[in-house]
């Protein structure tokens, strides 16, 4: 997507897409044709965005984002954003973003720390998928992401050598086991293991392999992604395990996990509807680690205020296309704040060559950003991008205080 403002300002965005999405996500048109690209073609996202969309933003000024969000999201007419598409309104909105950032002659990180009222941003603490499993593997386990967290870096450029270091240790402890090294969707490793405790062991060896301490240097996160495992029945399927487990055998399988392994954040360890689950849940370990609500908030202000009014979760995992704008996903990361909410601004699976997400986690504060392994072009782009803000801003780093649990601020 493609903005020019009168001046001569130009700002180009591409918004991402998602193997695992929550039932709440604003919704990506797709053009429904089996003969093209399977039917995820977006001829039509395209059409909206050259005649309805062109046609209401002409004249409109750029630098007010809260006004062009609104005539989007007023254009479209539905809740979800169905009619023109979440993908064609959130790329419109992104592009305009950049090119009022270049209009006004700022970073784009700066001109998100305007729009969001941010004196001082922060570089992210960052975390990364290391093995995959659930839809962005095949389903080769049940869980869906194991993640490093390095907590002991002191700036984000550190951060990111310790993922790196982490994430070669990992092929290397796989090539000697004789499982795969071929790449899952988030540029980590596919080992298929029958448990999640298995993955665990498996991240810690991978850790020490790297020659770095497990829980000190390197923590693990989790996204157990339990939408895709909970049948119409509420329970559980832990598929590649065998095992069918209700919500409180899985609040307690996820408490043994925390008790045995250096575990600082769970990612939807109970399905997006389970709210009273997730209240156990966070009642159960809310103290100990980072309760990050995705599908289950699908970055929605309705539905983080529901959590937040009912003691559901202690953070919030932020991903624009999920929300349809701009000043609506930076409206989320406020309202997390406020509430005490960690925030983590999170790529998709599916990701393009777009930054975009780097200058939101630095300019709004966020505190986490969650970007794949450095082995795809579309996450070392964004890793750079943190790089060059870095260097160009002097911004302090975020670290391991953003989290919530018992690293969170007390
Ligand atoms: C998630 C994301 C990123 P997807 O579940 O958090 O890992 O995956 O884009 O497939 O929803
Ligand atoms: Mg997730």
């Amino acid at each position: 997507m493609d903005a020019w403002l009168e001046s001569g300002a130009f700002g180009r965005a591409s918004v991402p897409s998602g193997a695992s999405t929550g039932a709440a996500e604003a919704h990506e048109l797709r053009d429904g044709d089996p003969d093209r690209y399977a039917g995820l073609g977006v001829l039509k996202a395209v059409a909206n965005v050259n005649h309805d969309i062109a046609q209401a933003l002409g004249g409109v000024d750029a630098l007010d984002q809260q006004r062009v969000d609104d005539l989007l999201v007023a254009l479209d007419g539905t809740p979800q954003l169905v009619r023109l598409g979440a993908n064609a309104i959130l790329g419109t909105s992104l592009a305009v973003c950049r090119a009022a950032a270049q209009a006004s002659q700022q970073q784009l990180y700066q001109r998100v720390a305007q729009l969001c009222g941010v004196a001082a941003p922060s570089l992210p603490l960052p975390m990364t998928n290391i093995l995959s499993g659930g839809l962005h593997a095949g389903r080769g386990m049940d869980v869906q992401d194991f993640l490093a967290v390095p907590v002991g870096a002191a700036t984000v450029a550190e951060a990111i050598h310790l993922l790196a270091r982490v994430r070669t240790a990992a092929s290397e402890v796989a090539c000697k086991r004789g499982l795969p090294t071929l790449l899952a969707d988030e540029g980590g490793l596919s080992p298929g293991l029958e448990s999640g405790r298995a993955a665990l062991q498996m991240m810690v060896e991978a850790i020490a392999h790297a020659g770095l301490k497990p829980g000190v240097d390197i923590a693990i996160a989790i996204d157990v992604a339990a939408s895709t495992l909970q049948g119409p029945d509420g329970a559980y399927r832990f598929a590649r395990e065998g095992l069918q487990r209700t919500g409180a055998e899985t609040i307690a399988m996820l408490a043994s996990w925390v008790d045995e392994f250096p575990v600082v954040s769970i990612e939807d360890g109970l399905g997006e509807e389970d709210w009273s689950g997730w209240a156990d849940l966070t009642c159960a370990l809310g103290d100990r680690v980072q309760l990050v609500g995705d599908d289950l908030f699908a970055t929605n202000a309705v539905r983080l205020q529901r959590g937040i009014a009912g003691g559901v979760a202690n953070g919030v995992l932020v991903k624009a296309n999920q929300n349809g704008t701009v000043s609506g996903t930076l409206a989320v990361i406020a309202q997390a704040k406020s509430a005490g909410y960690a925030t983590i601004v999170s790529a998709r699976s599916g990701e393009t060559e777009d930054t975009f997400m780097s200058d939101i986690a630095v300019g709004s504060a966020a505190g986490q950003i969650k970007i794949g392994s450095l082995r795809t072009s579309s996450t070392v782009a964004k890793y750079n991008q943190l790089l060059r803000i870095e260097e160009h801003s002097g911004a302090a780093y975020a670290g391991i205080r953003s989290m919530r649990g018992r690293h969170g601020p007390r």
